[in-house]
């Protein structure tokens, strides 16, 4: 006789897709900043988590494929609080995973979308992603909720309510914080502007980018789309931009000239440590 599940292979056969809702979701989350955690710490709350800071379910097979890219430079403080909250955050969520932290090299004036599209590119390189989560690093979710996936159709706010907003809206048009986007919205829109330097605009840039390519705005619910943001001065290299209202105006003139299509970088090294993929770019220096 034939015994067809002979030609299934064990692995697919014992694996079943892992449910549309979660079952071992929390909902809100206490998070605070009184203790820094340290890399072995967190290490060892995280076994499953492998080399790269890469994630797989261990009983089912993951729905989406999701890359968390964190512009980075002189906050390690931070990224330890967010690797110690994300990385069991997004196992809850039962997602695939991989986080990576894009560093910029040197003391120059800091570029946060072109580290973002450094990201993305390398990211590309690795796996077909659903999704892209653009973070900053000093945003911990306080709801697992808070699914970290795309939506099909449009580019999603994800930090609507932040603490330093009293977990508002700053504004109606407001797009900083946590966005996500699929592969393909992200290259509609020629990803993100490499022509800001330092602090602001490009946020608000990148929600008209996002219009311009024929796309809307969905936002995560406010009871949902919860962060805190660890306190923190002015960095240094990382003074506001003065340029950036004028260049705000003539945004809708460049966008389809100014992003990944014309994106030029060193890429310095990436490393696979056990909590993320560490990339350092040579990004140029600002005009
Ligand atoms: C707001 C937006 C942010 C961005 C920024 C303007 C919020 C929560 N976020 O953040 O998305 O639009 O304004 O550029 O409102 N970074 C470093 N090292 C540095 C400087 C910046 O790692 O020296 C990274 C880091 O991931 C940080 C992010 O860039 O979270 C944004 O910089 P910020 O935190 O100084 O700016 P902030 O809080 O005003
Ligand atoms: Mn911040």
């Amino acid at each position: 006789y034939f015994n067809l599940s002979f030609f299934s292979p064990a692995s697919t056969e014992d694996l079943h897709h892992c449910p549309p809702k979660s079952p071992l979701l929390v909902g809100p989350i206490r998070v605070n900043f009184h203790n820094v955690p340290n890399m072995k710490r967190i290490i060892r709350k995280n076994p499953y988590v492998q080399r790269g800071g890469l994630y797989t379910p261990r009983h089912c097979v993951a729905q989406y494929k999701t890359a968390i890219l964190v512009p980075h430079r002189n906050r390690e403080t931070h990224l330890r609080h967010l690797l110690y909250f994300l990385h069991p955050f997004l196992q809850r969520q039962q997602l695939h995973y991989r986080i990576y932290v894009i560093n910029q090299a040197g003391n120059g004036t800091f570029n946060r979308a072109k580290l973002l599209n450094i990201g993305v590119r390398e990211a590309l390189k690795d796996d077909e992603w659903d999704c892209l989560f653009l973070h900053d690093v000093d945003l911990i979710p306080e709801n697992d909720y808070n699914l970290y996936v795309c939506d099909e159709l449009c580019p999603k706010h994800v930090s609507s309510a932040m603490n330093k907003f009293n977990y508002r809206l700053p504004y109606r048009t407001f797009f900083g914080g946590v966005t996500a986007v699929t592969p393909e919205q992200y290259l509609r829109m020629n990803g993100f502007p490499n022509s800001y330097w330092g602090w602001g605009g490009e946020d608000d840039e990148i929600a008209n980018r996002v219009n311009y390519a024929g796309m809307n705005i969905v936002r995560v619910p406010l009871d949902i789309g919860r962060y805190k943001m660890i306190k923190h001065g002015p960095d240094e290299g990382n003074n506001a931009n003065e340029k950036r209202f004028d260049m705000l105006t003539k945004s809708h003139k460049y966008w389809k000239v100014d992003g990944m299509n014309s994106l030029e970088y060193k890429c310095i090294s990436k490393q696979l440590t056990s909590l993320y993929t560490n990339i350092t770019a040579d990004i140029g220096e600002a005009p």
